[in-house]
């Protein structure tokens, strides 16, 4: 009798709720969904002691501090991003909450994901300016969370780079989706907006044209290779792993390109695949990473233009799967 089966049913979740209640865990809770960010951005008011002073909570009017109301935005538009194209619920699919510090230490030129949180300095004003500013920056510090819940890519030489990479490239997703931008109006930057004009060069570094971002008195030259007969042997930046993003990174731009339209749609979702997937070993190099992107883009899209791509674009910065 389904009538009598449902009302057992009924029963039976009161009672469960009720258990639930009384080990002290809200049935609500248990419940939440998580398909919203929970944020919560602090002031660090320019010291260095983590999380600083909390300003602005999920649901909050806006702060009177464009640091806090950016990087809330930012947040969220990251968020976003894994949530509408990938279906991802947050950092660790769990609804994991989401918490920046803003105006980190005095003059800091730098912003970090520290394992636990974001953090953004105010930039000298000289050569950087405030790292909440571009949104792809924002969502390349989230983006080490998200790559630390999941593949949690050893941060040293190849696979320290393609977890930058990781960070470049859905931090450049995140800013093509804020603006609706395609793969062919993008301009494939991250950290456009960040230098101060005193500065020779337009953003921190160029999916497109690796190596072209600045050329500068005070920076030098960007010194990033886009292809593999450039590959930088250092044991600075923990072997490079800002530098040689670059090859991956290009590789990224290559497939998106060649496929056209949304790069957050096909090419973004083969990285995805990956990057999620439970294939990809923490020590994983650049062949590796290239070859597991064929292989996804079979799965899911079978033989067809999507794998043709792929696996042309990592023929295109020297490396064969
Ligand atoms: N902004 C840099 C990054 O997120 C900080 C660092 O060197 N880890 O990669
Ligand atoms: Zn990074």
């Amino acid at each position: 009798d389904p009538a009598r089966r449902t009302l057992e049913h009924d029963a039976l979740q009161r009672t469960r709720r009720r258990i639930a209640t009384v080990r002290g865990v809200p049935a609500a809770r248990a419940a939440a969904p998580s398909d919203k960010p929970q944020r919560t951005i602090y002031d660090a008011q320019h010291r260095t002691s983590l999380p600083g002073r909390k300003t602005r909570g999920e649901g909050d009017q806006a702060s009177g501090d464009d640091s806090v109301n950016r990087a809330y935005d930012g947040l969220g538009a990251t968020f976003e991003l894994f949530f509408k194209a990938y279906g991802r619920r947050s950092i660790d699919d769990s609804g994991l909450p989401l918490n920046a510090s803003v105006h980190y230490s005095e003059d800091y030129n730098n912003a970090f994901w520290d394992g636990e949180q974001m953090v953004f300095g105010d930039g000298d004003g000289e050569v950087f300016q405030d790292f909440t500013i571009p949104v792809d920056v924002m969502a390349h510090e989230l983006t080490h969370g998200v790559t630390q819940y999941t593949a949690n890519l050893e941060y040293f030489g190849q696979s320290g780079a393609l977890n930058e990479s990781m960070s470049d490239v859905f931090g450049s997703l995140v800013k093509q989706h804020v603006l609706g931008h395609s793969a062919e109006e993008a301009d494939w930057l991250i950290g456009a907006g960040l230098l101060t004009d005193r500065v020779t060069g337009v953003a921190l570094r160029s999916m497109k044209a690796p190596g072209t971002a600045y050329d500068d008195d005070v920076l030098g030259k960007d010194p990033q290779p886009g292809t593999m007969d450039d590959y930088v042997h250092t044991s600075r930046d923990n072997g490079g792993v800002h530098i040689n993003s670059g090859i991956p990174n290009h590789a990224f731009y290559l497939a998106a390109t060649a496929l056209g339209g949304n790069a957050w749609e096909r090419a973004g979702q083969i990285w995805y695949d990956v990057l999620t997937g439970g294939d990809l070993d923490s020590d994983a190099q650049f062949a590796d990473f290239a070859q597991l992107t064929v292989a996804a883009a079979h799965a899911r899209y079978g033989e067809g233009e999507e794998q043709a791509a792929v696996r042309d674009a990592w023929a295109g910065v020297g490396i064969t799967d």
